[in-house]
């Protein structure tokens, strides 16, 4: 492959002719044909408006193929690509950009003002694009020079920044390069023998590695056609499940399709692949879906760190609970309590080397040498057993982190807007089982004394600085958190508590 990662997806469309890339419920479709056409305009407009390679373009955009443009326009211009979550409010945005830097930030014309007046986008240039995939960027593409010659890249040159929460502190920007990103895609296609006649339902956000890099860069690579959803909607799922082969979902995609009377063999029938990762698959749900429609749905595990680790294999045993070996050229260890390597089917932290190790944390050289070891290997904050025939199971996570419906919540995070509020003394936020999300977020909260304090107060005040998806979903109260000898609160005392809290 090329070295700008866009050159291996043009590689392909050239190939593909007018056969549908991305296919949205309305509007026509993007074919493969029009992509090196709407890329070269964009990246032109990128250019104009001062991006250089090596600048960062950060995007809090909805989901449309315009979107999908952008991205593909900033690889080709040799810019950093920065998509962030939608849901992150203007507190949450402004420390990205500051810290990032961006040269364009582009945003829902909604937002525009908000973002302008931030301290993090002052001096930045801003652009436009909405969810109908209108906006200024747009409207400049149109009157733009269709041809832009791509900027040449090194594989170990920045591709994109993902920024990712810390269990103490400053979010973190994971930096991945364009080697990392291509080799990466193409272990997956290989793995899931993904080809030019898939027909892939996407229904993920694109601000992340498992909608932008898992899904969008193998379906490119391989030539598939994308059925585009704007989100994840179980009937509107169920609809297109007959046209289509493979999916790609967090846990929730396939708990919520189980909920659905139509889930049947014959809405699956013409599928090849349901791929499951981004938080642990229930072995109970793997076991209902196959029940259902046939189908054993495929685990992958990965990180934005590092994108894909382990897979389940297409052919042979996806074994219920485990997330199958390491995908080829990825290296995976255990480290026990003691620091030694484990030996097999011991749990422990674990490593992981390979091309699609990021390069590092943006702008945090400490950080960054805090989580590799000294040998290179970067430790993943998971909690792992390697099988004796090499499937590694995830058991736990040595990092305080909630995945809620595929996303990461930081408690720490959401500790600090707590604690800030009036009459709070302390608190502490877990995740419990929680039917539709895996995991749902809970505060447990020590009001100060004399104070009265009331749930739903201290959700819509979490809210105004957190995103929707952070904020806890219960607020229970207690006298004092449980402390070990150290003074440390035992997290792991309340989890058991309030295991209860969401049971249905
Ligand atoms: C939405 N809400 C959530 C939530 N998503 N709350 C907790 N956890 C979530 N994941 C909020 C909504 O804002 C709303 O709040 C309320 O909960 C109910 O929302 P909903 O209508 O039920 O949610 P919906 O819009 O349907 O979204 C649920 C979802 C979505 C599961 C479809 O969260 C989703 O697409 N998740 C995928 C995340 C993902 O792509 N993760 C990959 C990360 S990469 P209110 O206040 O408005 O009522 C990674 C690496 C790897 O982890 O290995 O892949
Ligand atoms: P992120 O930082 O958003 O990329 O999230 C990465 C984290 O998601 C990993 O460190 C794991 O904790 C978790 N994760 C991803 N896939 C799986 C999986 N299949 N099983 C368990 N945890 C997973």
């Amino acid at each position: 492959m090329k070295d700008n990662l866009f050159q291996g997806f043009a590689a392909t469309a050239a190939g593909r002719g007018e056969s549908p890339f991305l296919v949205p419920e309305s509007g026509d479709p993007l074919r493969y044909a029009d992509l090196d056409g709407a890329t070269a305009r964009l990246a032109n407009v990128l250019v104009e408006r001062g991006v250089k390679p090596g600048d960062r373009v950060a995007a809090q955009v909805a989901k449309s193929p315009e979107a999908v443009l952008l991205y593909l326009a900033s690889l080709r211009a040799g810019a950093v690509y920065l998509p962030l979550n939608t849901a992150y409010t203007d507190a949450e945005l402004d420390y990205f950009l500051g810290d990032a830097e961006p040269a364009l930030v582009v945003v829902d014309p909604k937002r525009q003002d908000g973002v302008a007046a931030l301290d993090g986008a002052r001096g930045r240039a801003l652009a436009t694009l909405d969810a109908a995939g209108r906006g200024g960027l747009t409207d400049d593409a149109g009157n733009a020079d269709p041809a832009f010659a791509t900027v040449a890249r090194d594989p170990d040159d920045l591709a994109a920044i993902l920024y990712t929460s810390g269990t103490t502190g400053r979010s973190k920007g994971a930096m991945l390069t364009h080697g990392n990103l291509a080799s990466n895609a193409a272990a997956l296609v290989e793995a899931w023998g993904i080809t030019a006649d898939d027909v892939l339902l996407h229904a993920l956000p694109i601000y992340h590695v498992h909608g932008l890099f898992v899904a969008l860069n193998t379906a490119l690579l391989a030539g598939s056609a994308v059925r585009f959803l704007p989100k994840f909607d179980a009937k509107q799922a169920l609809g297109l499940l007959p046209d289509c082969t493979m999916m790609m979902g967090v846990p929730t995609f396939y708990t919520r399709l189980l909920a659905e009377d139509g889930l049947t063999p014959e809405t699956c029938a013409h599928m090849r692949l349901f791929v499951a990762g981004s938080a642990p698959l229930l072995a109970e749900t793997l076991e209902r879906f196959e029940r259902r429609t046939g189908h054993r749905v495929l685990e992958r595990y990965g990180m934005s760190e590092t994108g894909m680790i382990c897979s389940n294999p297409l052919d042979g045993e996806r074994r219920p609970g485990a997330v199958g070996p390491p995908l080829p050229g990825v290296r995976v260890r255990v480290r026990d309590e003691g620091g030694s390597i484990a030996p097999p089917d011991t749990a422990g932290v674990l490593e992981v080397k390979g091309p699609n190790v990021f390069k590092g944390y943006w702008r945090m050289p400490e950080k960054t040498a805090q989580e590799f070891t000294d040998d290179g290997w970067f430790v993943t904050g998971d909690v792992a057993r390697i099988e004796s025939d090499g499937y590694v199971r995830i058991v736990g996570r040595s990092k305080d982190l909630v995945i809620s419906g595929g996303y990461n919540v930081y408690p720490k995070e959401v500790e600090d807007v707590i604690d800030r509020l009036d009459g709070v003394d302390e608190s502490a936020v877990i995740g419990v089982p929680h039917p539709d999300f895996g995991e749902g977020v809970v505060a447990v909260v020590v009001p100060e004394p004399g104070a009265t304090l009331d749930e739903g107060a201290i959700i819509k005040a979490s809210r105004r600085s957190l995103a929707a998806y952070k904020t806890p979903k219960r607020v229970l109260f207690a006298d004092a958190l449980p402390r070990n000898a150290m003074g440390k609160v035992q997290k792991n005392v309340l989890r058991e508590e309030h295991k209860g809290v969401f049971a249905s």
